[in-house]
């Protein structure tokens, strides 16, 4: 059995990218948000990335799963998976895997802003696990979460290390909706990926070949496409640089020259100075105690905390 429910519609879309790059391209120092990276071509690229050599937090993820996924699924006796920002499923098979030898998983709930990526999952899903009732969300995991379906002893999975793409003020927002979401007993299962030396860190996101630098630029053909602009992806630069202080990786793409854009849908002209750079990602690295803290603030309590043997990358379970 498999569904799919709207909360968001191309209307929807358009409008959020519309104020998101008209906010983030008259601010000082402009900005776009990582969401946009995600059309059909950027999820590729992504995929692509995640098979890189130098980019560790995937298959270092999918080795804590693969050995944890039975603990995890006996630990929750999971009624209900529900996955934020599920893209491709493949780690969720794991979990899926887990919690139906374990036999109590009867729903999987994700939950996806790219409707063309649930659709996939959700078919692929649908005949992989034909037992399972399968309802996809299209939805925007900082504003739909209260659309979530009701259900009892839900677990919540959001890994990969997206939750490093919201900013620390973003994250207690989502923690906190998320917490009020659920019911008391009902778990969020976090992938987290670690503060570690930034000589492994920036290749991560600077790789030797290239694949994340067209990644990045990717969020200027969305936009030349979907807002009739005239970027010229090469006249901008791919950096990834560390900041020791807030302890993320920004991606950031430079300005080669003076150079104006512009973009007719938002009837903007943009100025970039030779040199200026753009923030386009924020993906902050934790630490097992400050991403406890960060789960206590909101109400849930951690209970169980699984690393590679390198811990590079982390999975919280926490119960709200
Ligand atoms: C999908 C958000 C986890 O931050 O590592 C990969 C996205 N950006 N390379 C991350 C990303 C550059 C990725 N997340």
């Amino acid at each position: 059995m498999t569904s799919l429910e709207k909360h968001l519609d191309e209307r929807d879309l358009a409008r959020s990218l519309r104020a998101d790059v008209r906010d983030g391209l008259t601010a000082t120092p402009k900005r776009l948000p990582p969401k946009w990276f995600y059309d059909a071509r950027g999820s590729r690229l992504f995929e692509d990335i995640t098979r890189l050599p130098e980019y560790y937090p995937t298959r270092t993820e999918r080795l804590i799963l693969t050995e944890n996924a039975a603990e995890i699924a006996r630990i929750t006796d999971a009624k209900t998976l529900v996955e934020l920002g599920s893209g491709s499923s493949e780690k969720t098979r794991l979990l899926l895997d887990a919690m139906l030898s374990r036999g109590t998983l009867g729903s999987f709930v994700p939950l996806d802003v790219s409707e063309s990526a649930l659709v996939e999952a959700v078919q692929s899903l649908g005949v992989a696990y034909p037992g399972l009732s399968i309802s996809g969300v299209v939805g925007d995991l900082t504003r739909h979460l209260r659309h979530l379906p009701d259900g009892d002893n839900r677990v919540v999975a959001f890994l990969g290390g997206t939750i490093g793409n919201l900013v620390p003020e973003e994250r207690t927002a989502f923690l906190t909706d998320l917490h009020a979401a659920l019911h008391p007993g009902e778990w969020l299962l976090v992938g987290a990926d670690q503060v570690k030396d930034p000589g492994t860190l920036v290749p991560a996101y600077d790789d030797a070949a290239g694949v994340t630098a067209e990644f990045n630029k990717n969020v200027l053909h969305v936009i030349n496409r979907e807002l009739r602009a005239d970027f010229d992806p090469l006249a901008f630069e791919h950096a990834a640089v560390w900041d020791p202080d807030r302890e993320w990786i920004e991606m950031r793409l430079r300005s080669v020259r003076d150079q104006t854009v512009q973009i007719k849908d938002l009837n903007l002209t943009v100025p970039f100075a030779a040199g200026e750079e753009m923030r386009t990602e924020v993906s902050a690295k934790f630490r097992r105690d400050g991403l406890t803290a960060e789960l206590a603030a909101s109400g849930f309590a951690l209970r169980h905390w699984w690393t590679d043997p390198q811990g590079w990358f982390g999975v919280a379970l926490a119960q709200a």
